[in-house]
């Protein structure tokens, strides 16, 4: 059977992030695709137009219809915009239980934007930390929801790691996206032992929804039946390519989308 895999997250109208990204990464991991929205943003490649928040028990609703009619082998959290939502979401996931959370901790857009309030992060570590299979969050997130500064270094990314495991999270993905150098190095701590995943850094700067095609690859990998390190291994050399074949997408004048597609368009 093809795994249905759902994600939970933003609408991005450029398509390059949130729910969007994530339903073309399952698709092209050949898994099936459903998405609950928890917030509709107006934006294009070249920034954040427009923020709409539904009602937290919208949301849920939209993960009830699923839940009840479906089986999920895999959830991938994204933008949940407040803690309200972030509330209902760790709610109907600790009633349904599906096999594996990969949480995205997104709190701003890849320019900086913000797109959670300020009440987000604490309501994520209270909630969401204790449900979630794994937490993937990139350098600047990982400093918001530990509260310390980090170094976009290696040692840097190590105490990240073990700072957020010790706020809860049973597993820590930190990606190296934003650190320096020839490669991009992303670590993993399950809270035992740490494992490094690097591919070369591709020139390129349509960089836009990285971090959701990332996780959504890396629930898509653990759906298929992957342990979690070489799930999160494969994700990134998933990634890997779809960065290298960004220049083939002219999505707009701003950061572009990666091209989720690149190993089935050959035209
Ligand atoms: O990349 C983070 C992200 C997640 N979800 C939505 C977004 C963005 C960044 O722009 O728009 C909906």
């Amino acid at each position: 059977m093809i795994p249905n895999l759902l994600s939970i997250a933003g609408f991005d109208p450029s398509g390059g992030a949130g729910v969007a990204a994530d339903l073309k990464t399952f698709a092209a991991l050949e898994c099936n695709g459903m998405a609950a929205i928890t917030a509709l943003t107006a934006q294009n490649t070249q920034g954040i137009k427009g923020l709409h928040v539904p009602p937290a028990d919208f949301a849920a609703a939209q993960i009830d219809a699923i839940f009840e009619d479906a089986q999920i082998a895999a959830v991938k959290i994204g933008m949940l915009a407040c803690g309200a939502i972030v509330e209902e979401v760790a709610a109907r996931l600790s009633y349904y239980t599906p096999p594996f959370i990969v949480l995205d901790p997104v709190l701003a857009s890849t320019s900086g934007e913000a797109l959670a309030t300020s009440d987000t992060a604490a309501a994520i570590i209270r909630h969401l930390f204790p449900l979630a299979t794994l937490i993937t969050p990139n350098i600047p997130e990982a400093a918001r929801l530990s509260g310390h500064v980090i170094a976009p270094d290696a040692e840097g990314m190590r105490r990240a790691a073990s700072l957020l495991h010790g706020r809860g999270a049973k597993a820590v993905l930190i990606t190296g996206g934003h650190a320096e150098g020839a490669t991009s190095d992303d670590l993993l701590f399950d809270g035992e032992s740490c494992r490094v995943f690097s591919t070369p850094r591709v020139a390129t700067c349509n960089t836009h929804g990285t971090g959701c095609t990332l996780s959504s690859a890396i629930a898509a990998f653990l759906a298929r039946g992957l342990p979690l390190a070489e799930a999160a291994s494969a994700a990134k050399t998933y990634l890997n390519g779809a960065l290298a074949a960004s220049g083939a997408l002219g999505a707009g004048h701003g950061p572009g989308p990666v091209n989720h597609f690149h190993s089935y368009w050959k035209h």
